[in-house]
């Protein structure tokens, strides 16, 4: 049975993620940098990875799933060794882009750019356990924009037919970058698809992680019984430009921009939580000095990390 998260625990994750992601934003407009892939505003969809066994499930993630890597294993100390492609990059050995997520040693696996090819390989991973008998179960996550692909067709056909245990979850920005949701679909939500693969599909609002949580924890133990694949939906806005290559004044108002920031997750959540008296001023102060701390500490040990040996470069890339 999945228990129930500690809600501060989802808090830190949440935090955590956003601090990580100002810092790469910093260290990008400092030139320090090659690139960055925001997450801010998709930090609730990280509820999922908490009805989630890292222990045995797998994690074929979306780019901004930074959160939910956190609660995978994945630290700050990996990320910033991937940023800086450097030879302990656990995601590659400092050979991919940044945000090609991926750690074999948690069972995350590395997304790839062709946009989004990964889904097809998530239904792979769940066929192979299905086969193999093992009760794992692989979540993975796409955008929007990327639900308009035949991949995603393809893989969530596949997965309903074969009843894998799979989970399909879109994080939907309403933007893939400058193109809005409306020329992108005639539907308001990608999970009224998945009436027409034969899966379940429901929307959940991506402010709140223990929502988010909840129907996470349906579709995963319904996977996990042998009930076939799910298709869960998750609402966010995302704060920043698409990538620190994106500018995004060309296409959506600071006016529209601010208004989602309202309903900023963490802030939300942050929100609830003193609300519910579990959380105060001293507690928030506290945590965020720990975080940044520790984010001095993983960019300190980054920065100072050895690059790739030339002689490495055909690693994993050719059999010796
Ligand atoms: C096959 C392919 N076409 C185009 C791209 C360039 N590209 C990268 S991300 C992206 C937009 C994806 O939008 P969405 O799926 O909504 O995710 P979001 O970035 O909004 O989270 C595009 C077009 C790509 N990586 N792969």
């Amino acid at each position: 049975m999945t228990t129930f998260p500690d809600p501060v625990a989802v808090y830190r994750t949440m935090l955590l993620a956003r601090l990580v992601d100002e810092r790469i934003w910093q260290l990008n407009r400092l030139g320090r940098a090659h690139f960055a892939v925001p997450c801010a505003g998709h930090e609730g969809v990280a509820g999922f990875a908490f009805a989630l066994d890292p222990a045995r499930d797998y994690l074929v993630p979306h780019y901004r799933d930074l959160a939910a890597l956190l609660v995978f294993g994945t630290t700050p100390r990996d990320v910033f060794c991937h940023l800086f492609a450097k030879a302990n990059d656990p995601m590659s050995g400092g050979r991919q882009m940044f945000a090609h997520w991926g750690d074999a040693r948690r069972r995350i696996l590395s997304i790839s750019s062709p946009q989004p090819n990964h889904v097809t390989h998530a239904v792979g991973i769940a066929l192979a356990s299905k086969i193999r008998r093992e009760d794992a179960v692989t979540w993975t996550g796409f955008g929007d924009g990327s639900s308009s692909k035949g991949d995603v067709h393809e893989a969530m056909n596949f997965a309903a037919i074969h009843k894998l245990p799979v989970v399909f979850c879109c994080e939907n920005n309403s933007y893939a970058i400058s193109t809005p949701q409306e020329k992108q679909m005639a539907i308001r939500n990608v999970a009224d698809r998945a009436a027409g693969y034969g899966m379940p599909g429901c929307t959940v609002d991506g402010g709140d992680p223990l929502a988010v949580f909840e129907q996470a924890r349906v579709a995963v133990e319904r996977a996990r019984h042998g009930g076939g694949p799910a298709l869960i939906e998750i609402k966010v806005y995302r704060f920043l430009p698409h990538t620190s290559n994106d500018d995004d004044r060309r296409y959506r108002s600071r006016e529209e921009v601010e208004r989602a920031r309202v309903q900023d997750p963490v802030t939300l959540f942050r929100q609830r939580l003193v609300d519910e008296t579990i959380w105060d001023d001293g507690r928030e102060q506290a945590l965020r000095q720990e975080l940044q701390h520790q984010i001095d500490e993983a960019l300190e040990f980054a920065e100072h990390s050895p690059a790739p040996r030339a002689e490495d470069a055909f690693a994993n890339v050719y059999a010796a």
